[in-house]
């Protein structure tokens, strides 16, 4: 086959990259490890920056956002006897939404097979080739177990971190932070118990109460690195949540629900520079990857492909590579502020079992939300910069 760009990883930052590419008239086609149904069952992200949902309007993919999504104005810090809002849109002027990966998933699959895209899904064996040269190519076992082999003029490395992309970059720097913790995240099938997000620190861990829509909530739990979910009951969830979120505190209550969702996140921030090699490109999981605290990862993976669709079809149509040239370094000025900002907030919230560590993240927290060039910073990087920043 030959195309213009060979993408490889159908989450997010592939099928955003192949859409924003069809705008320009630059055709692509996508290789994706997993079957369809598996990409689309996962649960992962839940915020989308402002930025980021005025890109997809941008492009015709802000239907789902606008008929499902919840504009949100700001979030709760929280510690015992606390809770405190911090409201963006009166601090730097801009919302977030609540809208989960899984939905926005499926917004780009539905926009992928209206436009008649290829997506060869439950593919194997993926390998980069010619990456030095203008006609790179990419082989993979497809998912009827024949050989077949994208020509291209570029290949977009979207598969994540542990995909073939990152490793055939030859010679990079790579910087990353293991956290002495995890994330067990749930999904529940109960309305919120809080109209915006609610972050807390509490002697016990990190507590978190997010949502997905008016039905279902989405709540996380600081758990130690190697936590087994089945050593975690649904009634031990739902009373380390009651009390790390303060059931009972001003007389607010946690209400709880059927799980039908629970799994252990590590946290890990990691960055690969640069994100281009001749005609091979990275965006999104594959070159970086932040603790989710920060609500970053998805947003991150969105300003990568809104930098590299321009590029490319520069490249790919006129053979101009001023922006291609200048991608990684665009790129990594936002990926490192929000490296930094997602490691700021998961290092304020999350229990070290150190007390001078404790006493640290009370004070940034009173800081955070009396100050107003404290909680104005926090609020600029969380509703997230402009993108191309
Ligand atoms: P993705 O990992 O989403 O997609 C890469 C794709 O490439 C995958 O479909 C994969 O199957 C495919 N691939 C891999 N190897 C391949 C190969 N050899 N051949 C072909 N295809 C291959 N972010 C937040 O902001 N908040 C969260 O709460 C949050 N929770 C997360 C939970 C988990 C378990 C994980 C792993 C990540 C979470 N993230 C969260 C971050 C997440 O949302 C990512 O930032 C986002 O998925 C990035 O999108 P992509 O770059 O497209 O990478
Ligand atoms: C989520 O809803 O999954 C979510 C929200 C905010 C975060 C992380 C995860 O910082």
């Amino acid at each position: 086959m030959r195309t213009d760009v060979a993408i490889i990883g159908a989450g997010p930052a592939g099928l955003l990259l192949a859409h924003l590419l069809a705008q320009d008239g630059i055709e692509s086609i996508v290789v994706e490890a997993r079957t369809k149904e598996y990409v689309a069952a996962r649960i992962r992200a839940g915020i989308l920056e402002s930025s980021s949902v005025d890109l997809l309007r941008s492009v015709g993919l802000g239907a789902g956002v606008e008929a499902h999504g919840e504009e949100h104005r700001g979030i709760y810090l929280q510690w015992p006897s606390e809770r405190l809002h911090l409201d963006f849109v009166n601090l730097v002027g801009r919302s977030v939404w609540v809208y989960g990966q899984t939905q926005l998933q499926a917004d780009l699959v539905a926009a992928s097979e209206a436009a008649g895209r290829a997506v060869f899904y439950d593919t194997a064996d993926v390998a980069l080739h010619d990456l030095e040269s203008d006609h790179p190519f990419v082989m993979f076992t497809d998912a009827d177990g024949n050989n077949q082999r994208i020509d291209a003029a570029a290949v977009a490395g979207c598969d994540g971190s542990f995909g073939p992309s990152r490793a055939a970059m030859p010679e990079v720097d790579t910087w990353e932070r293991v956290y002495p913790y995890s994330w067990l995240g749930i999904l529940a099938d109960v309305a919120p118990s809080t109209d915006e997000l609610i972050y807390a620190w509490h002697p016990d861990g990190f507590g978190m109460h997010s949502m997905r829509s008016a039905t279902v909530s989405r709540l996380y739990l600081q758990v130690p690195n190697g936590t087994d979910v089945a050593d975690w009951s649904d009634d031990r969830i739902w009373t380390a949540l009651a009390t790390r979120l303060g059931h009972g505190q001003d007389g607010w209550t946690l209400t709880p629900g059927p799980i039908t969702d629970k799994s252990v996140l590590p946290m890990r921030s990691f960055v690969q520079s640069p994100m281009r090699h001749e005609r091979l490109f990275l965006a999104g999981d594959a070159a970086h990857t932040v603790p989710p605290t920060g609500a970053k990862g998805l947003n991150l993976a969105v300003a990568d492909v809104a930098l590299l669709a321009p590029a490319l079809g520069q490249l790919v149509r006129k053979n101009a590579s001023a922006l291609a040239d200048a991608y990684s370094d665009t790129a990594l000025r936002r990926v490192w502020r929000c490296e930094h900002f997602s490691w700021w907030m998961t290092t304020m919230l999350h229990i070290s079992g150190d007390p001078f560590d404790a006493q640290l993240q009370l004070s940034q927290l009173r800081w955070v939300t009396s100050s107003a060039a404290g909680s104005a910073g926090l609020a600029e990087n969380y509703a997230g910069l402009p993108i191309g920043f």
